[in-house]
């Protein structure tokens, strides 16, 4: 702890300075419901403030926005008084806080026993309350200061989730809840759609759209936004009781037609809330609303009015935040990446942002489609989005913060890796290098895709390295791979003799291979996993696919004639060929494919399964093994019928490999379920 020091005039200049920026933007966000900064950036430079009028507290003044929540009514709304305070919560941003958070607690309450809360998802919307008398809805109101709020008794009245008559009985005759007004996510988008359609506004994030929603004068255009509401909470109640926990309080709200976040459950001790914040947090972008953290709140009601708040956020609640997804940088430049089948990406080069955890400095745009669509220009300031461990998109455009200066962007005529023209299709969206092999981009993308985890699975050999290779010319064709020697790789920069073995050693080792993997390792245009799979079921060996028609090709289910041409354009492709025999003469190889007997299933089969499987939990896998008659064993022997190969597969996948076991992949498992089942 720093001790408090006597604050200079640059210190009071410094806090007057951070008050009026964090004023501005309190406005924007608040009032206009317009942010000009994400929130991450406004949560700092509050963080700022508060740090500094901690160290010098003769600095604070009344109307610091440390010291109050929100913003102050919009005039043309009537005001309404809370008779309870609504108050806001206090964030915590690492596990850290909320063990202080508890401890707290317990410290205050004076036990040494876990505690009970509930938790919650913290839903990104506005905050608002409704107020029941006999029963009827009669007055809603946002939360304003906290102390007093905006009238929306009408806008609220127009959200078909909040009930306007309550069900059942032995609710008090006044009854105040509380609870968060937002837009679902597909709600969201479906509205920002048609709004751009329109060409009328869109909306920044759904909280904004939830807010701009409520704030609107005429009822009827609030009726016209798809808006939803969970209660989470009480307010003013008089003549009538309610349960002495928040966890039955909340059952009786559920009972009397209230809707409740489904996620929302009671826990037993501070251990559970930080479960409770790693599961909510792995399924957040599966959520069908948007949430920025997870809320604790003591559960039990008595021990919550024994802790009391200070200012305006209780001692027995707190927000556990996650870190922002959305963020808002500038787009310093737009450039053109080059994919392994000559696909043109626009790539925008960002100001450096802190998003999902990380640092990025690009972002996808996907194609020049997306561009035009959501008009993106160098210089403009952007959302970009960063969720899980998906590619950095740029999200939206703020076209009211678009600079004079702002540049278009356009397709190149040529490749800017090799110079040869760029085409880009009447129907698709995509452009492309026509350069193929002779484009330098083209051939790292080639080989980067036949040494990955999916395809050969050369481990050791990564991106870096691949282009370290391709750029000395070392390696130009994935079959290059198998003529390295350990000098070229040790000329390499911070690549030492063991390192240089043990790639080779798994180039080696990546010989072995499946008939599926091996197809979809090649890279033909439009063949994923899935189609490569269909067809190696379907064909069983390569000389078969390659000696079939176009129409034959076709045959296989899924594979549509664009596919089938370009399979039949691939295969004859002399350069190709010639790939594919210097890849045989290497020794690439696979098991033979082997099909399901014609008659009793799977019968007298034996199967072990090992790695993950995408589609289906291992549990789900054997069982319709065991409805299709056969066995499923934890060891590979010479017995074993087939091994079923997932991702990440273990040691069985080698031993498999040594003994002859016939190989399968998740689709190769489903097309021998499939065909088991029809016999
Ligand atoms: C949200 N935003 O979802 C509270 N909240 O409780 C939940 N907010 C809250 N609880 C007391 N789930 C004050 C605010």
């Amino acid at each position: 702890m720093s001790s408090k020091r006597p604050s200079s005039g640059l210190t009071t200049d410094k806090a007057r300075s951070l008050r009026e920026l964090l004023e501005r933007y309190n406005y924007a966000y608040h009032a206009l419901d317009t942010p000009e900064v994400s929130d991450a950036k406004y949560d700092a430079l509050l963080q700022d403030l508060r740090d500094l009028e901690r160290e010098h507290p003769e600095l604070i003044t009344p109307d610091s926005p440390t010291q109050r929540v929100g913003a102050s009514p919009l005039v043309a709304f009537g005001e309404i008084k809370h008779r309870v305070p609504m108050l806001s919560l206090d964030n915590a941003f690492s596990e850290q806080e909320v063990r202080d958070f508890d401890r707290r607690v317990r410290e205050r309450l004076n036990t040494s026993e876990p505690i009970r809360y509930s938790a919650e998802p913290k839903l990104d919307g506005l905050a608002v309350s409704a107020t029941y008398e006999n029963g009827r809805f009669t007055q809603g109101a946002t939360r304003g200061d906290g102390e007093t709020g905006e009238d929306i008794t009408q806008n609220l009245r127009t959200i078909a989730a909040l009930p306007l008559r309550l069900r059942g009985k032995g609710f008090p005759r006044v009854l105040e809840v509380r609870g968060e007004v937002f837009m679902p996510r597909e709600r969201f988008e479906r509205f920002n759609a048609q709004a751009a359609v329109r060409g009328d506004k869109v909306f920044v994030n759904p909280r904004n759209a939830a807010a701009g929603s409520l704030r609107q004068l005429d009822a009827r255009i609030t009726a016209q936004r798809p808006l939803d509401i969970f209660i989470y909470g009480t307010g003013h109640v008089q003549d009538g009781s309610l349960p002495v926990t928040h966890g039955q309080t909340m059952q009786s709200l559920r009972n009397w037609g209230f809707k409740l976040c489904p996620e929302s459950r009671i826990v037993e001790s501070l251990e559970e809330c930080l479960r409770y914040y790693e599961e909510i947090g792995a399924r957040r972008d599966a959520l069908p609303y948007q949430i920025d953290g997870v809320v604790y709140k003591v559960d039990e009601l008595e021990l919550r009015r024994r802790l009391g708040f200070v200012a305006r956020a209780p001692r027995w609640a707190i927000a556990h935040k996650y870190p922002a997804e959305e963020e808002i940088t500038v787009i310093r430049d737009i450039e053109f990446q080059v994919g392994r089948t000559g696909a043109l990406t626009p790539v925008a080069r960002l100001a450096p942002v802190f998003v999902g955890g990380v640092t990025i400095s690009n972002a996808t745009l996907h194609n020049m489609d997306e561009v035009e669509r959501k008009d993106v220009r160098i210089g403009d300031s952007v959302v970009v989005r960063r969720a899980g461990d998906v590619i950095p998109e740029v999200v939206r455009v703020m076209i009211e913060r678009r600079p004079a200066s702002a540049v278009k962007v356009l397709l190149p005529g040529q490749c800017p890796v090799c110079g040869s023209p760029v085409v880009r299709d009447e129907q698709q969206a995509v452009a492309r290098c026509t350069g193929g092999r002779s484009c330098a981009a083209q051939r790292v993308e080639e080989i980067k895709h036949f040494a990955a985890r999916r395809a050969l699975d050369i481990q050791g050999l990564g991106d870096k390295l691949i282009e370290q290779l391709s750029a000395s010319g070392i390696v130009k064709s994935p079959a290059d791979l198998w003529d390295l020697q350990a000098d070229q790789l040790q000329q390499l920069e911070r690549m030492g003799e063991k390192s240089a073995q043990k790639i080779l050693k798994s180039i080696q080792a990546s010989k072995r291979t499946t008939f599926p993997r091996f197809l979809y390792a090649l890279g033909i245009r439009d063949v994923g996993e899935a189609t490569a799979s269909a067809l190696a079921q379907h064909f069983e060996t390569l000389e078969a696919l390659q000696s079939a028609s176009k129409e034959q090709i076709e045959e296989v289910p899924d594979v549509g004639p664009v596919v089938a041409r370009n399979v039949v354009a691939y295969l004859q492709e002399p350069e190709n060929r010639r790939l594919l025999e210097r890849l045989r003469a290497a020794g690439v190889t696979w098991p033979a494919i082997v099909r399901a007997s014609a008659a009793g299933g799977l019968a007298g089969k034996t199967l072990v399964l090992t790695g993950t499987l995408s589609g289906m939990s291992r549990e789900a896998a054997q069982a319709a093994i065991m409805d299709a008659g056969g066995k499923v064993t934890g060891s590979v022997s010479a017995k074993t019928s087939y091994v079923v190969a997932g991702t990440d597969p273990g040691s069985k996948l080698k031993k498999a490999n040594d003994l002859g076991v016939a190989i399968l992949d998740e689709a190769g498992l489903l097309e021998l379920l499939r065909s088991s089942s029809r016999s």
